[in-house]
C-alpha cells in the first residue's frame, strides 16, 4: 500500500498543509539519482533532498553500517558515557575540517549545531572574562534553522515575525544579494565585499567588547544560493580577527563536497573559528549534526570554564551510536569515490548549463557556485512566490524535483550526477518554465 488513505493528521512542516492534501506529491522510494512516486514515475533529484543526500540515495553501505550497529549498541547515553565510534567520528571530521578545527560537539540537526554554536560562543567568552560579549550577529537573508537562536540571528522575515521578539542583543549586517550590479554572475559575483564592512559600523554602534560573534552562511542557500561577493568573506574574517569578535560560518549546506572540497571554508580559503554542519554528515540517512571549533576555544573552556561540567549544554542523542556509524560510512563513501572531486568537476558544467537558460521566460537572475545553482524568477505580480511555487509543481509533474525558495529554483543535486544528468535538469526546467504564466 503505497498511498496512505489519510493525509489529516499530519502537520507538515513549511509547508501548505491545506493545499498539499488537495494534491499531494508522494515519494515512495529512491535510488542514486532518482526519487519513485507513488504513481511509480522517476524523479530526477536536482535538490538532494533537501541539500543533504549527497553522495545519491540507497547506499548500501551506510544501511549494512546502521544494520550491524542496531543489532551491536543501539543506542548509549552520551553524558558521563562514551562509546567508540563518537570518538572515532570527531577524529574522522577534525582530519578533513580546517586545520586547527579539532574538538566536535555532536547534535542532531542543522538547528541545533547552529544553537550549540551560538552557546558555545557565549560561554567561551565568558569563561574567559569577557562576560559583556554577549552580542550576536547575523545576516538578513541568512537561514541557520529554526531555533530560538536560528531565527533571531537568522535575517529571513517569514522565519521570524511570528515567533515574537525572540533573543535580545542581537543585530544583523546587510545581505550581499544585488541584482542591479550582478545579476547573471558565474561564480562569485564582482560587487559587494565592501558590505562585510557593515560589522565595522555594528562595532562603531555597540563596541566590540559586547558582541560575541558573527554568524553566516558562506553561501547563503535557503534564501535562495547566494553566493559572497568576491572577498567578501576574507574582509569579514579579518574585521572579526581586528575586534576579538568570533566567526562561525554555518556550513550545513556547504560541508561535504557541495563546493568541491570538504568544507566551504576550504574552498573560499578562509578559516571560521567555528563551523555548524549537519546534512551531509550521514547523506541524510540518521539526522546528526556537529559543531566544530577551533583548539583554543575548546582548550579555553578546559581551563577556565566552571568545573567539573565545563559546557553544560548537550542532547539525549547527541553522537548517537546508529548516527555515528552513518556517518563513518558516509565518510568512507566520499573518500573511496572521490566525491568531492567529483564535485569540484561537476560544478563547472552546471554553471555552463545553468546559464545557457539566460533568455528563457521569467528568468531575471543565474547564478552558482560549486554544486549549486539557482534560477530567479520574476514574481507575480501581487503574488510573491506564487510562480516558483508553479514551476516546482510543473517539473514535479515533468520528472525533476527542484526547491522553490520564493521565486527562485535552487539545484543541488547529489554530487554523483553526471553530464548528462544536469543536461537532464536544466532541459526540464526550461520545459516547466515554459509552461507557467
Ligand atoms: N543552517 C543552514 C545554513 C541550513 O541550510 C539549517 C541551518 C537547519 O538545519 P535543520 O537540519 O535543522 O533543518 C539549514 C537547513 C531550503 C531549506 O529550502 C534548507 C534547509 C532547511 C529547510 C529548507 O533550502 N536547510
Amino acid at each position: 500500500m503505497n498511498k496512505p488513505n489519510n493525509l489529516e493528521p499530519l502537520w507538515m512542516p513549511f509547508t501548505p498543509n491545506k493545499t498539499f492534501k488537495k494534491d499531494p506529491r508522494i515519494i515512495v522510494g529512491a535510488k542514486d539519482m532518482h526519487f519513485i512516486s507513488d504513481d511509480n514515475r522517476e524523479i530526477l533529484d536536482g535538490t538532494a533532498g533537501l541539500w543533504c543526500v549527497n553522495a545519491g540515495h540507497g547506499r548500501k553501505k551506510i544501511q549494512e553500517a546502521v544494520n550491524e550497529q542496531i543489532e551491536n549498541l543501539d543506542y548509549s547515553p552520551p553524558f558521563q558515557f562514551g562509546h567508540p565510534k563518537q570518538f572515532e567520528l570527531a577524529n574522522r571530521l577534525a582530519e578533513i575540517f580546517p586545520e586547527g578545527m579539532n574538538h566536535v560537539f555532536f547534535s542532531n540537526s542543522g538547528s541545533e549545531a547552529v544553537d550549540s554554536a551560538l552557546k558555545i560562543a557565549l560561554a567561551y567568552q565568558r569563561a574567559r572574562g569577557h562576560s559583556s560579549k554577549t552580542r550576536l550577529i547575523g545576516r538578513e537573508r541568512g537561514y541557520h534553522g529554526v531555533g530560538f537562536g536560528g531565527i533571531s540571528v537568522g535575517g529571513m522575515v517569514k522565519n521570524r515575525m511570528y515567533f515574537g521578539s525572540m533573543l535580545n542583543g542581537v543585530d544583523h549586517l546587510r545581505h550581499t544579494h544585488n541584482l542591479e550590479l550582478n545579476a547573471f554572475s558565474k561564480g562569485e559575483p564582482e560587487h559587494g565585499a565592501e558590505l562585510a564592512d557593515d560589522l565595522e559600523r555594528l562595532v562603531q554602534l555597540h563596541d566590540a567588547s559586547t558582541i560575541a560573534a558573527v554568524i553566516v552562511e558562506p553561501i547563503a542557500g535557503s534564501t535562495g544560493a547566494l553566493p559572497p561577493p568576491k572577498g567578501y568573506l576574507k574582509r569579514l574574517r579579518e574585521l572579526c580577527t581586528k575586534h576579538d569578535i568570533l566567526l562561525i560560518f554555518d556550513e550545513v549546506v556547504t560541508a561535504f563536497g557541495r563546493m568541491g572540497k570538504a568544507t566551504g571554508s576550504e574552498f573560499f580559503g578562509v578559516t571560521p573559528d567555528i563551523i555548524s554542519c549537519a546534512k551531509g554528515i550521514t547523506n541524510a540517512t540518521i539526522p546528526m549534526g556537529a559543531t566544530i571549533v577551533q583548539d583554543f576555544i575548546y582548550e579555553s573552556m578546559m581551563e577556565n570554564a566552571d568545573a567539573p561540567i565545563e559546557l553544560f549544554h548537550g542532547y539525549t542523542y547527541s553522537g548517537h551510536p546508529v548516527a555515528c556509524a552513518a556517518a563513518l560510512a558516509t565518510l568512507d563513501i566520499y573518500k573511496e569515490e572521490g566525491l568531492f572531486d567529483n564535485a569540484a568537476h561537476i560544478a563547472p558544467v552546471i554553471e555552463e548549463a545553468a546559464h545557457s537558460l539566460k533568455g528563457t521566460k521569467h528568468i531575471i537572475d543565474i547564478r552558482n557556485l560549486g554544486v549549486i545553482a539557482a534560477l530567479e524568477l520574476e514574481p507575480k505580480k501581487g503574488a510573491v512566490g506564487v510562480r516558483g511555487f508553479e514551476t516546482m509543481k510543473k517539473a514535479w509533474d515533468l520528472g525533476l524535483m527542484v526547491r522553490a525558495n520564493g521565486d527562485t529554483l535552487a539545484f543541488s543535486p547529489p554530487l554523483i550526477i553526471n553530464d548528462s544528468q544536469v543536461d537532464e535538469m536544466f532541459t526540464k526546467v526550461k520545459k516547466a518554465l515554459e509552461h507557467v504564466d
